[in-house]
């Protein structure tokens, strides 16, 4: 608090309650405080923080990418992790301790939680034998950091690793527990036992195994998905970039069965809002009139948005040179991965009559007699195959635990879900190597008509052809 109060202060001379402070005075309060920090230093280290910077309180993001620190002690392979999460040598790693001795950045997109930096920092311990400057600049990072990764080695849990967790626990700030270094040692059932009374976020990794490579990414971004603050899982866009201001979109939406009384459906409004919010017009037409509308328009509109259960009749009346898309496509991107979902549409190809597919709904709304989850894409994904399908149904918001029995997964719009929700879903049949995909596309797909309405998104729509070309392959 002193040294918060002279800092804060004015030149000298001036007095503060009471006491005249003179350039003397302050220098030597300077030394004896920077004397107080080394000492305290000796016996603990990461008390070489600025007292300033002790017990910070709540966090907020300090740029639009995740800053994610690596803290642990050294040498156990903190670097090591990150040119492991980066599938190239960013940081230098070696035996010898004290390796990193400045923070190295690396900036990466980490799909689909999007632009993250990874700071790798000096280990911090007795034996590191750091300047102190060097130290500081590593304790800063508690600053900058949104999420923190603790690596550790197995069986090994000493006073730092707890100083870490009690640091991030007062700031706030989410952390993973990184156990790496499995192949040397595995962890014991007691030391396993120990660590979850202190996270559930845990995770085992060997960062030098290149084929265990894919599992722990993948379960690293899903625990990242769960943790990150709410700030940095924002949507995309719904439709606002896909229109010019001025523009004109037009919407076609069934008014049949499943359609509610006297309103339109959630998402129908929400993108009519958001095309508002971009300047855009909206033409809203039921698919027997969407012709003839098309027809009285002076000039094409720049997109065309239909319900995916009346996709083919939309493409087969909207001409080539006009862009268009299904709302079910607006949202997989808006709310979860569209280039997942893209890549898991193209397994449909590849499905063979007896396969097991899971229909998941995130919800457990009233099923109508021709419901769309248990009835037409069942039927449709039979056509297409040309045989039965096992098709089960998971309602609600538990997941299944048994995904691997699935040859596929038809999620539904999930538009109960969060993005996070939708994302964690989305990962943990990633983690489990199952394909991925939602009721939008699997229609579209199914009718052949996929690759038109997912032209308006290059990058989906090129992981598709490139999942297609894989399969055919093989
Ligand atoms: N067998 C095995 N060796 C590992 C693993 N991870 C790292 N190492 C080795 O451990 C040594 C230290 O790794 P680094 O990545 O440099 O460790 P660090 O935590 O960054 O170390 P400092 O920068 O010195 O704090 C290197 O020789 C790595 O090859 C692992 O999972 N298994
Ligand atoms: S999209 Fe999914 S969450 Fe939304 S109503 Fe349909 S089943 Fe329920
Ligand atoms: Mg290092």
């Amino acid at each position: 608090m002193l040294w918060l109060a002279l800092i804060k202060s004015p030149q000298p001379p001036f007095t503060k309650g009471g006491i005249l402070f003179t350039d003397k005075l302050l220098i030597t309060l300077q030394f004896a405080f920077c004397n107080l920090k080394f000492a305290i230093k000796l016996s603990n280290p990461l008390a070489c923080l600025p007292l300033w910077d002790l017990g910070k309180m709540k966090k907020t993001p300090k740029s639009l990418r995740l800053q994610i620190g690596l803290f642990g002690r050294t040498n156990v392979g903190k670097s090591s992790f990150l040119n492991f999460i980066a599938g190239q040598d960013v940081a230098i790693t070696s035996p010898i301790a004290g390796t990193t001795t400045d923070v190295v950045e690396k900036a990466m997109e980490l799909l689909p939680v999007g632009p993250v930096v990874f700071l790798d920092t000096a280990g911090l311990d007795d034996t590191s034998g750091l300047a102190e400057a060097r130290l500081k600049k590593t304790v800063k990072i508690f600053d900058r950091s949104d999420v923190l990764v603790l690596v550790a080695e197995p069986n090994i849990w000493t006073e730092y690793e707890d100083q870490v967790l009690e640091e991030a626990r007062q700031r706030e700030i989410p952390v993973i527990l990184m156990v790496n270094k499995i192949d040397l040692d595995q962890p014991s059932e007691s030391f396993i036992e120990k660590i979850r009374e202190k996270t559930d976020r845990i995770l085992f990794c060997s960062s030098v195994d290149p084929t265990r490579r894919d599992p722990s990414v993948n379960a690293f971004k899903k625990i990242l998905i769960e943790i990150c603050p709410e700030e940095f899982l924002k949507p995309p866009p719904l439709v606002g970039d896909l229109l010019p201001a001025g523009g004109l979109a037009v919407l076609i939406v069934p008014i049949d069965l499943e359609a509610p009384k006297g309103r339109l459906i959630l998402p129908q409004v929400q993108t009519i809002r958001e095309a508002l919010d971009s300047d855009a017009a909206v033409y809203v037409v039921k698919e027997r009139e969407y012709a003839h509308a098309l027809q009285k328009l002076k000039t094409p509109p720049d997109l065309v948005i239909c319900d995916s259960q009346v996709v083919v009749k939309m493409v087969a009346d909207t001409p080539g040179s006009v862009k268009c898309t299904t709302f079910s496509i607006l949202f997989s991107r808006n709310k979860g991965d569209l280039i997942e979902m893209a890549k898991g549409a193209a397994v449909i190809d590849t499905l063979n009559p007896g396969d097991k597919i899971l229909i998941a709904e995130a919800c457990s709304h009233h099923a109508i007699e021709d419901d769309i989850g248990r009835v037409k894409i069942p039927r449709w994904l039979r056509q297409y195959v040309g045989g039965d399908l096992q098709m089960d149904v998971s309602s609600g918001r538990d997941y299944p635990d048994n995904l691997a029995e699935y040859k596929l997964i038809v999620h539904c719009g999930g538009c109960m879900l969060t993005r996070r929700e939708m994302l964690a879903r989305i990962q943990r049949a990633k983690e489990e190597k199952i394909p991925i995909t939602n009721y939008g596309l699997s229609i579209s797909f199914s009718q052949g008509v996929i690759k038109r309405v997912l032209s308006p998104f290059p990058v989906a729509l090129d992981a598709l052809e490139v999942e297609m070309k894989k399969i055919k392959a093989t």
